[in-house]
């Protein structure tokens, strides 16, 4: 790809990051053994007979929703804090490599507590990649907790509350990392932001960021929820937005960055091919996105991947890198004196 050298050494931001996505069929199959989890019979599932196997699995999701069903089903591999640090190490050595110098990462405390694991189990292990990571390679960053939209709002509820008896939010704490805001994610169309508004609001209170899933594969109205409903500050995907032109104004104005994933919407087939994510339509209406990589165990990628493929299907001059990496910068949670270090 040209100016690939160029792409690589931005200072770049992440924004939308599961960290459960960093979860590759290697590191199932070595942390099954460790733990002494019997993953899927061949019988049963025929594609966890082997790394190669489950990695051919996920060369091919037919949704969301496919995807998912892999997704969760891996998660049981994953116990003990030291395995939810060495999760979180996966990403952060590859996303150094890669040029990010913050991130804001998501995760699920649902797909783990509804399993048997301890919140803080899982808080704590995250936490300490986190920690590592800011030591060794000098990446600031801070953790989302987001609500599983197919569980019940009771879930959610429940999980805000093992959030603040802990102590776990920001805000709770002074201190710059554990947990900065609210996120929501898996299966969106029949799951709508509404659902959530109490938790946001109890977030909001507390001072938390807020962010939600939203037009990935749901309607635009699933992007206008989040805002009215879930007072969001951005929309992870959004692409969505081209259908409804008054929402777009409306997100230009109000300045809501979309933390966009290119392979991501390839692989779960909300697009074709990365030339039909609207970039060029964003970057010609003053649409504010980051460009992130979701679930990179699962999409071929990490995020300089997703950079170069943008690159290769729109084939952008070297201010509009700029003024993406600029945007991606100014729309982290991180004060003023962080945004200077980092543009
Ligand atoms: C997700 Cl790509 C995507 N969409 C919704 N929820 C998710 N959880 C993990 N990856
Ligand atoms: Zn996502």
């Amino acid at each position: 790809v040209p100016l690939h050298n160029f792409l690589a050494e931005l200072p770049k931001c992440e924004h939308h990051l599961h960290l459960e996505g960093c979860l590759s069929p290697s590191l199932t199959f070595k942390l099954a053994a460790k733990n002494n989890i019997k993953l899927p019979s061949k019988e049963e599932k025929p594609e966890y007979e082997s790394v190669e196997t489950l990695e051919k699995r996920y060369e091919h999701f037919d949704n969301l929703q496919d995807f998912l069903d892999c997704y969760y089903l891996a998660l049981d591999a994953v116990i003990t804090k030291d395995d939810f640090e060495m999760l979180g190490w996966e990403y952060f050595t590859t996303a150094h490599a890669d040029g990010v110098k913050h991130a804001e990462v998501f995760f699920d405390p649902q797909s783990h507590t509804d399993r048997g694991i301890a919140f803080e189990t899982v808080v704590a292990g995250f936490n300490a990649a986190c920690e590592r990571a800011e030591k060794e390679f000098g990446i600031t960053s801070q953790l989302i907790m987001c609500f599983l939209r197919h569980l019940p709002a009771s879930s959610a509820a429940k999980t805000m509350q093992s959030a603040i008896d802990g102590g776990f939010f920001k805000q709770q704490q002074g201190k710059d990392r554990v947990i900065a805001g609210l996120g929501l994610d898996s299966s969106e169309v029949g799951f709508p932001p509404e659902l959530f508004k109490e938790q946001y609001a109890q977030g909001k209170e507390l001072g938390l960021h807020r962010t939600a899933h939203g037009g990935e594969e749901g309607d635009p109205t699933y992007i206008s929820g989040a805002l009215d409903s879930l007072h969001c500050e951005r929309i992870d995907h959004g692409i969505k937005l081209v259908q409804d032109p008054e929402l777009l104004a409306r997100v230009v104005k109000e300045q809501i960055l979309l933390t966009v994933c290119p392979l991501s919407n390839v692989c779960l087939q909300a697009v074709k091919e990365v030339g039909e994510v609207p970039i060029r339509q964003f970057l010609d209406e003053g649409v504010k996105f980051s460009i992130n990589s979701d679930d990179p165990a699962y999409f071929g990628g990490y995020i300089l991947k997703n950079y170069c493929a943008v690159q290769k299907a729109f084939n952008l001059n070297k201010d509009e890198w700029k003024s993406i990496v600029q945007n991606s910068i100014n729309g982290s949670w991180i004060g003023q004196q962080r945004k200077e270090e980092l543009l």
